[in-house]
């Protein structure tokens, strides 16, 4: 079998940019080691920035997600008991988010390339990625017992931190860089109205928690919790109990509780791999970065590297041209390392670090304290919230 790109991973990273080479006249085939519907089981990201909006958009994609999603100009900081709004369309310029989930945005890109009959293979087993510092690389995949080989021109390494594709580069040839948080978010979805109509981020002594949202009906809530803690550890009400002690009086009054229509624990780290390109094969999203979840970074820069990889293989192809291919990595990671440092950043100012001490609480305290009664400090944050605009610093 051959295709101009084979495309490993079928998140968010693989079937936006199998959507972006189609709508160009770009053959690609994804090969996804799971199911589909375990891909859509999975809970992740819940916020889009205007660059991941767009990009939709231009895949062609977009028309679920302007009908449901929810644009949001601002989110509330609570800390000492008390909030406070972010007013991010106003320091922006007008610049807002949309709430729409993952797996919302993933099911979009999923339906549009089945009725485009594009190639996904699903539960394609033991892929391995071959030759990708030649001007022919390979992929092999094994499919119901029989062995598969796809020659290709590129292979895109969109299968996440724990994929094949970043694992498949000589150690000498890749510097890593992680950052381990002594945390982990225990996640909880309900069927029940969102405490607030936008999110509330809270710097409470007993610990992070998030009151998040997927639709007026549907609620998503989380809890900082010690690495050590397992989800069975938590029942529903346990969950509900710990949220309201995290919470303003206000919002402890609306809050709805409800069954858990999924709950688990994600770990927190932050990790860049350098170079994004091998030859011809090129990492993008989680397969390259991870950022702690706290600043809605990670999806976001997932789909910043889709655009960027998607034209420079457009440009390839079109113009006879390697320009784009060989800036990819360069021009990636001057944003993926931006997006990490805000969510590093916002994930110092809002958490519960024990081992620095209780002068750790009162210096967070005072950098919120700030933030809040500051233009400037308030535009930082909304600024970088909302997502830099692609060409920033250029
Ligand atoms: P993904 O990991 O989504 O997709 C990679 C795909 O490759 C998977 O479907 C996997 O099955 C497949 N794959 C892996 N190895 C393979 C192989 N050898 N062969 C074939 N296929 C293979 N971001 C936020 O902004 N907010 C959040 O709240 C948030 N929560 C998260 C919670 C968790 C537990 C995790 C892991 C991530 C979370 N993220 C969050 C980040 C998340 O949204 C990612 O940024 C997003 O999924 C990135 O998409 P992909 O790069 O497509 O990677
Ligand atoms: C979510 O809704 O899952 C979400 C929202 C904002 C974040 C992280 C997660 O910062």
């Amino acid at each position: 079998m051959r295709t101009q790109v084979a495309i490993i991973g079928a998140g968010p990273s693989g079937l936006l940019l199998g959507q972006l080479l189609h709508k160009n006249g770009i053959d690609a085939v994804i090969l996804e080691r799971k199911s589909g519907d375990y891909v859509l089981s999975r809970i992740r990201a819940g916020i889009l920035e205007q660059v991941c909006i767009d990009l939709m958009d231009e895949a062609g994609v977009g028309e679920r997600m302007h009908k449901e999603g929810l644009v949001h100009g601002g989110f509330d900081m609570l800390f000492k008991g008390e909030r406070h709004r972010i007013d991010m369309n106003k320091l922006t310029g007008g610049k807002n988010v949309m709430v729409y989930g993952q797996t919302e945005l993933t099911r979009d890109l999923m339906d549009a390339r089945a009725a485009a009959g594009l190639a996904t293979v699903y539960e394609a087993d033991n892929v391995t990625v071959h030759d990708f510092d030649s001007a022919r690389p390979r992929v092999r995949y094994e499919k119901d017992g029989t062995t598969h080989e796809i020659e290709c021109d590129f292979i895109a390494g969109c299968d996440g931190f724990h994929g094949v594709c970043r694992a498949s580069v000589p150690q000498g040839a890749i510097t890593e860089y992680e950052k381990i948080y002594p945390f982990g978010w225990l996640g909880l979805m309900s069927d029940t109205p969102p405490v607030h109509e936008e999110l509330i981020y809270v710097n409470s002594t007993r610990g992070f928690a998030l009151c998040s949202q997927r639709s007026h009906t549907r609620s998503r809530y989380y809890l900082q919790v010690p690495l050590s803690d397992k989800v069975e550890d938590w029942s529903d009400e346990a969950f509900w109990q710990e949220l309201r002690l995290r919470l303003d009086p206000e919002a402890r009054e609306k809050l709805v509780t409800g069954p858990s229509i999924e709950k688990s624990i994600a770990p927190l780290r932050s990790f860049v791999a350098e170079p994004m390109r091998f030859g011809r094969m090129f990492l993008a999203g989680d397969a390259a970065h991870i950022v702690p979840p706290t600043g809605a970074k990670g999806l976001n820069l997932a789909a910043t590297d889709v655009k960027y990889l998607s034209s420079a293989i457009i440009e390839f192809y079109r113009e006879k041209s390697e320009a784009g291919i060989d800036h990819y990595s360069d021009r990636c990671l001057r944003r993926i390392w931006k997006g990490e440092r805000f969510s590093w950043w916002f994930t110092s100012l809002m958490h519960r670090f024990p081992d620095d001490g209780e002068i750790a609480q009162k210096l967070q305290e005072a950098e919120l304290d700030y933030i809040v009664h500051s233009e400037t400090g308030a535009r930082s944050v909304a600024e970088n919230y909302v997502g830099l605009p692609l060409n920033f610093g250029e």
